[in-house]
């Protein structure tokens, strides 16, 4: 055996060794020298531990007991959120978590990034709970935690039980209690008023009959890293299509880093409006084949993302050390979840990086920090902005991502620069031009102001056009075939709306155009069934504004004088409130109008707004 001294001078002679061709490797990729400090950090975090991390699940066996005794608990079920949260728990991607963080330790994550343990954890995990619900259980009491189809994924002993304080929980997790943040607005409007804490027992993973092949548990990737004999990975997390920027990007962090890549794309929960997950995978599969070949992996993963910017940077840090990834990308505005109410910028482009920076020795896991990528037109390359010494002499290009939604909603170019031809192939197929998308027209008045009429005279020139399906949901076809059971109480008037702005919203993802025709009096309803609709497709309100007086003048089934001698209770616009719409899309006056010009007038500003296709 060799002494003591000899070792160290044999490890010492190994690392100035190694330094060395690290050093001339970076010079090689970047043209500079580095300083020693940067050469020693890499050299600490070169390579991934790869032996397996702690899951939450039990043996198999044991977990068909478990299921069965399961059966006798009280059941929660889980919220789509919860099941993300869920999954992450139990298979070790947010190792060293144990289950939903208790008070203490949320208290501690919200205020001091820290579970009360002194572990760095930027983010709560909760299991948010109605009042109701919480009333029902005591704590110390074990429950099952179930998915949305009642299989049970997990028990949790309840240790912890309290109220939040929401406001502060926006606040310091991030950055403002404003609800144009999306997480806020979760907190606020979706998520129970209770949390719960305790450890979680796994039984079984959440099903997924989605690109089963291509998600992977912490402890999946490590062992494939291992197989492949990847001892540098570096990871980039995505929730968007990859373009050639991202692609240029990804792919000189790992040459930089010497590592292989992992794209690591989030098909969990990502920002309300993105693009769905199933496109995206597609445009990433032909993505991967620009890298060469046996260098790049993907694998999905089932985050549902905060978009908590710089807190979110980290826990994203931690969640791919915890797949085995040496180094993770970070770019700008990471996870950054767009303006406030005032329209500024939640986070600062590079704060991400800089909070990543702070604590990335002790999550081991190092940063690969990128600043924004543009198109130089004239060196036909990208190029990091702040590398960009001539500015002024060339000519810099870039597309937004609000950019090129208009350019696909409008169906123009996406230059080659910009994009692979596969990727704006698959993003036009699921996203067409706005004249070949579905949308809904809703009209809104009084009983007998003319809306049957006008939509019957609508949906017969849209038919005349062709192209897309057309569907009439009129009040009166919709009280016979869907709410036949309904009076006119506020409650069940709601309840009737909601469920014909459900089947729009159905029928506008699907690329049709519904024509909605009740009375719908309350703002506050209109107003939820144009969130519902708006997700998938345009919405058109249309209010016909014939005034009451003339509704009862023309009082075409003889409804008003029966409203009038009290044989109608609760009659819209006599004994029954109508909120008239404040800034419909548009107001028609029928009066000395007639119906002919009034379903035109609907056609112009469907042209207008490019829903049909000017000849
Ligand atoms: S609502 O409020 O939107 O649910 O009403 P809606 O389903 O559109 O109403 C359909 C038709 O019901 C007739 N009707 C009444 N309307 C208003 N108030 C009361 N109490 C009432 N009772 C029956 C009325 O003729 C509506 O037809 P339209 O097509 O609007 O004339």
């Amino acid at each position: 055996m060799r002494g003591g001294a000899e070792k160290s001078r044999l490890t010492e002679k190994f690392l100035a060794r190694k330094l060395a061709e690290y050093d001339a490797l970076h010079i090689e990729l970047t043209g500079t020298t580095t300083g020693l400090n940067l050469i020693k950090s890499r050299t600490q975090l070169m390579q991934n531990n790869l032996s397996p991390i702690p899951e939450l699940f039990v043996s198999y066996e044991s977990a068909q007991k478990f299921k069965v005794e399961a059966t006798e608990l009280t059941s929660h079920e889980l919220t789509q959120r919860q099941i993300c949260d869920l999954e992450l728990l139990m298979n070790g991607g947010f190792n060293p978590l144990k289950g939903f963080l208790s008070e203490e330790d949320y208290k501690c994550v919200v205020d001091n990034m820290r579970t009360a343990d002194g572990i760095l954890w930027p983010i709560p995990i909760n299991l948010d709970v109605s009042e109701a619900y919480a009333n029902t259980i005591e704590v110390g009491q074990d429950i099952a935690l179930r998915d949305q189809e009642g299989i049970i994924l997990a028990t949790m002993t309840v240790t912890d039980k309290w109220e939040p304080n929401k406001a502060h929980e926006a606040e310091m997790v991030f950055g403002a209690d404003d609800d144009a943040h999306p997480a806020v607005n979760y907190l606020h409007n979706q998520a129970g008023k209770i949390y719960l804490g305790g450890p979680v027992i796994g039984i079984q993973q959440p099903v997924h009959y989605d690109f089963r092949g291509k998600r992977n548990t912490p402890n999946e990737l490590r062992a494939l890293f291992r197989k492949m004999g990847w001892r540098k990975v570096v990871a980039f997390q995505t929730r968007n299509p990859l373009h050639r920027a991202h692609q240029e990007l990804t792919f000189r962090a790992a040459k930089e880093v010497q590592a292989n890549l992992l794209i690591h794309p989030v098909v969990g929960l990502t920002k309300p409006g993105d693009i769905d997950h199933f496109t995206r995978v597609r445009c990433y599969e032909a993505v991967l084949d620009q890298y060469p070949q046996s260098t790049t992996s993907m694998s999905l993963l089932n985050l549902a993302m905060r978009m908590a910017g710089p807190r979110e940077a980290v826990w994203h840090g931690l969640i791919r050390k915890n797949h085995g990834c040496t180094h993770f990308i970070v770019g700008r505005d990471h996870a950054g979840p767009g303006n406030n109410t005032a329209g500024e910028s939640f986070y600062g482009p590079y704060d991400a990086q800089d909070l990543f920076r702070k604590h990335q020795e002790e999550m081991g896991i190092e940063m690969v920090d990128f600043k924004h990528m543009v198109w130089v037109a004239e060196r036909a390359q990208y190029e990091s902005i702040d590398e960009i010494k001539d500015k002024e002499s060339v000519t810099i290009l870039n597309i937004s991502g609000t950019e090129l939604r208009r350019r696909l909603s409008e169906g123009l170019e996406i230059p080659e620069w910009f994009s692979f031809p596969e990727v704006v192939k698959e993003l036009r197929r699921t996203k067409p031009p706005r004249f070949k998308q579905g949308f809904t027209v809703f009209f809104t008045g009084f009983s007998g102001s003319g809306k049957s009429t006008i939509a019957n005279a609508l949906m017969v020139k849209l038919m005349e056009m062709g192209g897309r399906p057309v569907t009439l949901l009129d009040g009166d076809i919709v009280r016979k075939n869907l709410s036949s059971e309904l009076g006119f109480s506020k409650e069940h008037r709601d309840l009737n709306i909601r469920r014909i702005g459900y089947v729009a919203s159905e029928i506008t993802k699907n690329g049709g155009i519904a024509i909605c025709a009740p009375i719908a009096p309350y703002a506050t309803t209109r107003r939820a069934v144009r969130e519902d609709i708006e997700g998938f497709g345009a919405f058109i309100e249309v209010h016909v504004a014939t005034s009451i007086e003339e509704c009862e003048k023309r009082d075409r089934k003889g409804l008003y004088r029966l409203a009038r001698e009290g044989k109608i209770k609760e009659f819209t616009g006599i004994s029954d409130p109508y909120d008239v719409p404040k800034k419909p899309e548009l107001r028609l006056q029928t009066e000395n109008v007639d119906v002919d010009n009034c379903a035109h007038q609907v056609i112009l500003k469907l042209e207008s707004i490019g829903l049909i296709a000017a000849n």
